[in-house]
Order: C-alpha cells, then structure tokens, then sequence
C-alpha cells in the first residue's frame, strides 16, 4: 500500500516539478515547509535582536520543537510602540514564500507566551530591508490567541526573499515568545529585482482599469526600482485584464500596462537583475493580448546582457508573430541562446496602443530543479517562439497544473480502487481460512506449541504427524506466539488418542484440546519434560511422579462418567492418607475410607489409548496446584490401567451454578439454594489462580469453562478438561462437517481465524467464564447469535470496526467486574490482561 502511494507521490512530484520547471513557480504548490521543523535550517541560520535567555535563545524558535525553554523570547517584554525585537531566518538562498506559521511558548505547561501579533521583514541581500504588506496596505498580521496552537497566515502576496524577520507586535506591554515556520519553495528565478516604467491607468468607458504593479516591493519614484512585485508573483492574468482571480482585487489587478503614448521610443524597458552570472536558455512574457481593446503583445524585444559589469554590444532580437485572431493571454517564449548574464536589459515594442504583462519568468541552467526533467533545449533560431495556437499552449503553466490535478486524482482513485479490492481479497482469504480452519481436521489440538524441542505426540508411529495447514502461512505471517493448526493428532487411523474415558465419544470425533495434555510435555520449556518420546518407556512408570496405588483398595461405588475408552468411578479408598499431602489432609479422619474419582482405561482398549492413558498420567502428575485437578495415585503395574483424584462432590460448575440462585428475595421466596456474590468471586479467583499456575508453565488449557471445573466442598474449585463430547455440552461446540469441534463462544477471535492458541487467548476465555458465573449459566454465551452469527462476529472482532458484539454486562456483574471482563477480550492479545493481575484484582473484589 505504501508503496502505491510512494510511486504515486514521486510521479506527483515529477508532474508537479516538470510544470515549475516551464512556469518557474507555482504559488499553490509552493508550500513546503522551509526547514524550522524539519531541522533543515540550521541553528546558526536563526538569529534575534535579543534573547531572554540561554535557553529562549533563536534556534529555539522552531515551530513544534518543544526543545530548551520551549521556544524564542526577547530580552524583554514588547511594547505596543516600541518594535525592536526580531527573530530572524537566513535562508541561505533565495525563496518564494507563500505562508507562515507561528506558536506560542507553553513548555508542557509552565509557560504561556505568545505573539497576538506580528510583521514580517525581509530582505534578499542582507542589506535591504522591506516590510511585507497586503494588497490592502496592511503590515500587521494577526497571530496567536495561546500558546499551543499554531497559527498559519498566508502571505498574499508572497515574498521573494533569502532573509525573513519576525517582529513581534502587541496593544500591550507583554512578554512575548515565538516559534515560527516558513513555507515556500526554492526560487530558482535568481531574479532579484526588475526596474521599469511604472504601470499606467487604462480609461474604459465603463470604468478606470489600474494597471500598476501594486505589490513592487522596490522603490516607486518615476520609474519602479530594485524591487520585485506582481511580474514574479506567480500569478498570470486572465484573457479578460479587467478581472481577477485574487479575491477582493480591483480592475486590472493582475496586469501590469503601458501605454505607447507615453513612450515615444515605441517601447518599453525593463531591466532584470540576477543573483549571479547565469547561463539563460529563455524568458516567458505572459501577455495580454485583447485586441479589441487595442492591447497586444509585444511586437518585438530586443535585450542586453551584462555579465560582470560590462554590457555585451551585440542585443538579441526577437519578434513574435502578432496574432489578432486569438484574444487569450499567453506565455511568449523568447530564446536566450545560452548567454551568460547577471543582468538583463529588454525593450519591449508595442504592438498596439496598450502592452500588458502579468508574468516574466526565466529559465537559466542553473535554475533548472533537475536537469533530467528539464524540456529539451531548442534548436531553433536564437529568436522566436511564440505560442499563438492556445491548443498548443504547453507553456500554459495552468494548464499544465490542470494536468497535473487531473493525473493525482486518476491516481487516487485508482488508489483508492485497489485498496477496496485488496480489502475484499483480503476478507475473502481470511473467510476462507477460518472456513477451512474449522473444516479442516483440526481437531483435538490445534496446534503444537513452538518450544525448544518438540514432542512426537505419536510415539507409535502409526499416527498421522501434526501437519501445518500450509494456507496459513500464506495468508498469516507466523509470529512467535503461533501455533500451528495442525491437522488431528491422532493415535491411529481407527479411532483418536482421546485419554479422557469419562467422555463418550460418538463418532471418533476428537476433542482438540486434548492434546494439550498430550504435548504438555516441553510446555514449560523445562528439561524435566524433555525425554525423547518416541523411546519413552510409558509402562516403566519411571517418568510419573505419582506412586502406584493397590488397586485392591479401591472400591466402586457409582459411576460418575463414561468415554469411549473408559469410565470414571467414584470409588472409596482405603489408606489414601498416605497418598495425600497436608493440603488434602484436614477433616479426613484417620483410617478411614475416602472417597475418590478414579478413571480407568476399558481393558479392550487398543494399544494407542493405552499409551494416551499413560502420557496423561505423566502431564497429570506433574500438575501440581490446589485449582488443577491433581493425580493421587495411579493403577499402571496391571490393567485396566488407573488414575486417581480426590472425589468434587458438586461436579461441575456449570451445573452447579445452574441449580443455584443469586442471594436476593427471589431466592427466599422460593427458596431455592444461593451464591453470594462473595463466594462467586471466590470461586472465579481460584478458576485464575488455577491458570495463573498453568500460564506460568505455559500450558495452554484450550476449553476454559464453567463446564470443565469441578467444585468440591465450601466452593473450592479444580480445573480439568472433559472433553468436548459430553451430551449435556454439546451445544457448546461448533461441529464443522462432522470432523473438527470448536467451542467458539469461548475462543479468541484469533484462535478461530488464525489458530492461534495462547495464555492470551485462554485469557479470553477466562473473560466468557467469568460472564458464565455472573450469569449462573443460565444463559449461553451470545445466546441470541447462531455459531454461524458468532464467527461472523468473530470476523468484526478482526475487523475491529465497531461492530463486533461484546456479551453483555450481567445483571449482577459490578462495572468493575465487567471492565475486567472487556480487558479479556480485547483485540490486542499482548494488552489482555496476565492471570497474576487478575487473580488478584479478583482478590481485591472479594468483599
Ligand atoms: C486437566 C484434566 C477429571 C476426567 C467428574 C466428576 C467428578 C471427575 C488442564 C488440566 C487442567 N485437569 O484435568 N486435565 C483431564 N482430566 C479430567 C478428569 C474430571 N472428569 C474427567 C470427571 C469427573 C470428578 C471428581 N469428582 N467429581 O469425569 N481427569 C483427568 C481425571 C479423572 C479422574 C481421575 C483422574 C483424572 O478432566
């Protein structure tokens, strides 16, 4: 994109450049800033008739720089009557400058200085000083109202100048400060001054037309001296000299005339003044050429040239062919032939009464801003060139702008163009990646994480490996935190790896988050993990943390759950003491039997399950926290192969919080068991200390929610992980064409479109739980949106265009409860929240 613009930009440029090359300046275009801001003035090119202090000094006086004291201050306060104090600009060359700006002082705040008003000075040889006035006459130029905001004046008419003052003015005494800007262009004229006969007034019957040159900034006496004014303001007059395009200017504003009544040589002589030799390839005369009003071009010019200080004998003549068949003004091109020159002398004959010019322009070699671009050098006689057909008027600098605006808006809409297609192309392949996405047989693990080494989670080799959907790649470049949407890590081309027997798996469908257990392995980056899995010697038990139980101590009671290659009882066991550590051990009398959850692998089951069964025991043992579900014991020296953990007598939260009510008056009518909001916090704060624990492993858990915790007494909480094919929950998951299942209410929008999986996308789903819980589950998240509405949401979450549709705030969630909700989801997974900060914040909730 950038690109585009850049190539649009440069051909702009060249467009823009190529027609100042012909019409030397063109004041609409000229206004780039000088250097003040830009640092392309330097400081020693910034004076000041005083400074207050070492840090007000003049090269502080930049506009936007907030360096030293913040900007420029005189010595001492302004007075109204009194204009001393000046900050002046060297600009090392000559420049057309077309605006200004100015700003005050505030220093972050500390100060408040600035300049209500100001004149502007300037000089192009350092000596000559001129007060730059209006088309009204007035120096006086209204700034700063305060000190922040920065003031932009037009200079109409714009000034010639190498060197710019700025004076301060007031109504009152005051401190004054400044920092200023000048905008403009090089002025690669290098005319200095024409001198000629002042213009003349032109009686018509219906009104006086003036035809002096009311902005010469020289010297007016009988004649215009050493001064520049509306022949090298950058402005050509119309085909009608009576009106203007200046607004508010009166008749004849833009032309400067003679009458040849006043001259009785026949014409008319202007001296051109340079600063310095230069090799001149032609002068553009911009005439009038109403015949009817008996005003033509000029007949014929005959000019001098002085190099040094001697003038050449030998003039150059030139005579245009007079044209009375075309009114329109028009640039007259007479060739210079290569001289050198400093100084240039032409007379102009009068081909009728009147003779009016509203632009001369010169082009010299040096003046050429690339010579690349500059128009080829013409072979003809050293005389004549004279646009007379106005359809070939390519002189026309108009013209040429009018070209150049026509080409820049081609180009931004072209633009503008490709930036909706390539918009559109771009939402397609991303429709098209989540679609395949969720078609693909991305399944059970989504990903693999990206650690220092990996892990084979198919030591048997019968499985198919984790296989990069290479259509991601393409469209997503993958960062760090990417994982990739592997296709299902299967165990075995009949069935999956599913280790959770509680979940019923009804038609091989793997749940993906499973593999997370799987692949827990390296997670931690930790070396303790690190043991070559494909030698592993699962049945060795030498790499499980947890100690065999007797399995003859077990007794079933009833069973609590049931996948496809297994159940989880609930089994009372004898001397399960010695299993436990402290933190299990209060209230369990001595020698008694406690009543625990037990998994068990079914005796039929192939050897793949067998070794799933195993790795989960491995990844279980090492999970150790109060709010993770945690291995007391296992059951691997004879089948069916065992794990054991301590019974939750509440089951799982969601159905938990489904059969309890808010505490409140409905309840104690009908009185139905509560929560108080306490104990909701409560229970949240252990689900994030829970992850806080297995973020700081950098286990990703993948289906965070109420369905997958378990409370036990007084509202503890333990995290597991199901599975996705429990009846109950079904709804929960997005089943694409019978393979792959998404529970996407709870996924972060890049988990869905990108397949990323992270602690930040766990966060996420840590923010949907949290609702859950505010909501007592009776409601599922985005109820009101299908799974197709929710991904197209998810589409407006990436988009980021307002549209996404946040949940709602639940009626019993406090504004600063939901705050930290909205924090989970938002867009930017490296500005979610950490679970440290919410554990806590959580904490601090609690009343
Ligand atoms: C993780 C798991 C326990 C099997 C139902 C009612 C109950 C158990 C990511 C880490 C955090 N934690 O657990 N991964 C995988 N496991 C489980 C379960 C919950 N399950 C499914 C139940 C269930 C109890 C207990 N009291 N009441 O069926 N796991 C492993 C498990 C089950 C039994 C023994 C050992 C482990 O989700």
């Amino acid at each position: 994109m950038n690109h585009l613009l850049n190539v649009q930009l440069l051909l702009l440029t060249i467009l823009l450049q190529y027609g100042a090359v012909t019409s030397q300046v063109n004041p609409g275009v000229c206004r780039y800033p000088l250097g003040m801001s830009g640092g392309q003035i330097q400081d020693e090119d910034i004076s000041a008739s005083s400074q207050w202090s070492e840090s007000t000094a003049a090269r502080y006086g930049r506009l936007h720089f907030e360096e030293g004291d913040g900007a420029w201050c005189p010595e001492i306060t302004v007075e109204p009557d009194n204009l001393k104090e000046f900050l002046q600009i060297d600009l090392r060359s000559l420049h057309f400058i077309t605006l200004v700006g100015t700003q005050g002082r505030h220093a972050g705040g500390i100060g408040n200085e600035f300049a209500q008003m100001y004149k502007i000075k300037y000089s192009r040889d350092g000596s000559r000083w001129i007060s730059w006035r209006n088309r009204q006459g007035k120096q006086v130029i209204e700034a700063n109202r305060n000190a922040y905001d920065i003031v932009l004046k037009d200079l109409e008419p714009p000034i010639i100048a190498r060197f710019v003052r700025f004076m301060p003015v007031t109504d009152h005494s005051m401190n004054v400060c400044m920092r200023v800007e000048l905008y403009g262009c090089e002025w690669l004229d290098g005319l200095v001054s024409y001198n000629a006969p002042v213009g003349e007034q032109m009686k018509l019957s219906d009104q006086p037309v003036y035809l002096n040159d009311s902005v010469y900034d020289g010297a007016i006496i009988h004649s215009m001296t050493e001064g520049l004014g509306q022949l090298t303001d950058g402005v050509c007059g119309q085909d009608e000299f009576t009106k203007s395009h200046v607004y508010d200017a009166w008749s004849g504003y833009d032309y400067v005339g003679w009458n040849n009544e006043s001259f009785p040589d026949g014409f008319v002589e202007i001296m051109f003044e340079f600063d310095r030799t230069r090799n001149f390839t032609s002068m553009k005369v911009h005439c009038n050429n109403l015949y009817s009003r008996h005003v033509k071009a000029f007949r014929q010019v005959v000019c001098f040239f002085r190099s040094d200080s001697d003038w050449e004998a030998a003039p150059l003549t030139f005579s245009p062919v007079m044209d009375e068949k075309n009114p329109s003004a028009r640039f007259v091109t007479v060739n210079l032939a290569n001289h050198m020159a400093n100084a240039i002398t032409c007379q102009f004959y009068f081909g009728d009464a009147w003779m009016l010019f509203s632009e001369i322009t010169f082009q010299s070699d040096t003046a050429m801003y690339n010579t690349t671009l500059a128009p080829p050098k013409t072979r003809s006689p050293p005389n004549i060139q004279q646009e007379e057909d106005p359809t070939h008027k390519i002189d026309d600098s108009n013209t040429r702008i009018l070209i150049g605006c026509l080409v820049a808006i081609i180009f931004i809409l072209v633009a503008i163009i490709v930036i909706i297609l390539w918009r559109q192309v771009w939402q397609k392949m991303l429709e098209k990646a989540s679609r395949r996405m969720l078609d693909d047989e991305l399944t059970a693990s989504l990903s693999i994480q990206s650690e220092p080494f990996s892990y084979n989670p198919n030591p048997s080799g019968e499985s198919s490996e984790p296989e990069s959907n290479s259509a991601y790649e393409h469209i997503f470049p993958l960062g760090p935190d990417y994982q990739e949407p592997s296709r299902l890590i299967s165990s075995s081309g009949t069935a999956t790896s599913k280790s959770t027997a509680t979940t019923v798996i009804q038609d091989g469908v793997p749940h993906y988050a499973e593999a997370d257990i799987v692949n827990l392995q390296g997670v931690t980056g930790s070396n303790t993990y690190a043991i070559p899995a494909v030698t592993m010697d699962l049945l060795s038990g030498k790499d499980v943390a947890v100690e065999e139980f007797p399995r003859q101590l077990l007794t079933f009671k009833e069973k609590l759950g049931e996948g496809q290659f297994g159940e989880v009882h609930l089994c009372e066991a004898e001397g399960m003491q010695e299993f436990m550590n402290e933190e299990f051990l209060f209230d369990i009398p001595v020698d008694q039997p406690v009543l625990v959850a037990v998994k068990m692998l079914r005796s039929d089951a192939n050897k793949n399950a067998r070794n799933d069964f195993l790795k989960e025991i491995k990844i279980m043992s090492r999970l150790k926290d109060p709010n993770i579900v945690r291995l007391l014991g296992v059951c691997i020296y004879s089948n069916p192969l065992c794990m054991i953990t301590e019974y939750m007598e509440n089951g799982d939260l969601n159905q938990f919080l489904s059969r309890h009510e808010p505490e409140g008056q409905l309840a104690l009518l009908s009185n139905a068991a509560t929560v108080s909001f306490s104990n909701l916090c409560h229970m949240a704060s252990q689900i994030a200390s829970g992850m806080k624990y297995l973020s700081s492993l950098n286990f990703v858990h993948r289906d965070l929610a109420t369905r997958n915790c378990l409370v036990g007494k007084k509202y503890t909480i333990k995290i597991a992980d199901f599975g996705m094919s429990r009846n109950l929950y079904s709804g929960d998951y997005y089943r694409i064409q019978g393979r792959a299942v998404l529970p996407i209410r709870w996924m972060s929008w890049e988990s869905i479109l990108l397949g990323k999986f992270t602690t930040a996308s766990d966060m996420w789903a840590f923010g949907v739980t949290l609702w859950e819980i505010l909501n007592f589950c009776k409601e599922q998240p985005y109820s009101q949106l299908t799974d197709e509405q929710v991904i197209e949401n998810t589409g407006e979450f990436f988009r980021d265009q307002k549209r996404q549709i946040y949940l709602p705030q639940p009626v019993l969630c406090p504004d600063s409860l939901y705050k930290i909700m909205l924090s989970c989801w938002r867009r930017n997974a490296k500005e979610r929240p950490a679970f440290q900060e919410i554990h806590r914040a959580l904490l601090e909730l609690q009343p």
